[in-house]
């Protein structure tokens, strides 16, 4: 062999490989009303999240209950939306969901393409969130429990929380102040991981499944 060596483009030099795109993810930011879910993808948010609060006039004042957080003046009506980068190889786009019931109709919408969703929780009204446990539970998308740290409310074990919630084991439960970046940042970083495992479990049960259904029968 003579080894020649590949002919060089007078006009070209050679570069490095471009550095792969990071891989983009879907998540849903659900939870009771005015339980902090806009200020949670505000808070880590990358770019300027898309809000779509409206001001909460004195006709709302018997429908939504906001003795919990008085300093509350607007709802989202439809959705939030922000971006994170949690490293090179994963983004995030964040999708929050409207509180109040009455626009529950659009979560559908908001959950297509999900991996996960966070259930945000304030452990004054731990009442507020069944629905969207329930919704997530019947649904199938992966979820994590995370306690919004309110300043002035009590602490409970994450063990006591998966009780009140009547949640599996197998469910993350985190607390975190959903004003500030980095523990927020956590919180959607231990959601991604729970979604990651349940789905390799998912695989594997599927693996498992056709290796049965294609092997030897025996009778
Ligand atoms: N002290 C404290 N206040 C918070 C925290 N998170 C949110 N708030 C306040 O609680 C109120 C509700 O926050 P939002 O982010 O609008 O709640 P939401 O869940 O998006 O509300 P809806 O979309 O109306 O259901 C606001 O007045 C926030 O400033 C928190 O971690 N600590
Ligand atoms: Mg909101």
């Amino acid at each position: 062999m003579s080894g020649a060596a590949p002919p060089v483009s007078p006009t070209r030099t050679p570069t490095a490989p471009a550095p792969a795109a990071p891989a983009a993810a879907k998540i849903v930011i659900a939870g009771g009303f005015g339980v902090g879910k806009t200020t949670l993808v505000g808070a880590v948010s990358e770019i300027d999240p898309v809000t779509t609060e409206a001001v909460m006039t004195a006709a709302s004042r018997t429908v939504d209950d906001t003795a919990a957080v008085p300093a509350k003046a607007a709802t989202t009506v439809a959705m939030d939306f922000g971006r994170i980068t949690i490293d090179a190889s994963l983004v995030l786009y964040l999708f929050g969901t409207p509180g109040q019931q009455r626009f529950w109709f659009m979560w559908d919408q908001l959950c297509r393409g999900a991996i996960g969703a966070v259930v945000l929780v304030d452990v004054r009204r731990f009442a507020d969130c069944f629905g969207a446990v329930d919704y997530f539970e019947r649904a199938g998308l992966p979820y994590a429990v995370v306690v919004n740290e309110f300043d002035g409310a009590p602490t409970f074990p994450a063990a006591a929380i998966r009780d009140a919630l009547a949640v599996d084991a197998r469910v993350p439960v985190l607390s975190c102040d959903a004003r500030h970046r980095p523990g927020a940042k956590l919180a959607l970083v231990a959601l991604v991981e729970h979604a990651l495992a349940v789905r390799r479990a998912a695989a594997a049960r599927a693996r498992a499944g056709r290796a049965v259904g294609t092997g030897p029968h025996v009778r």
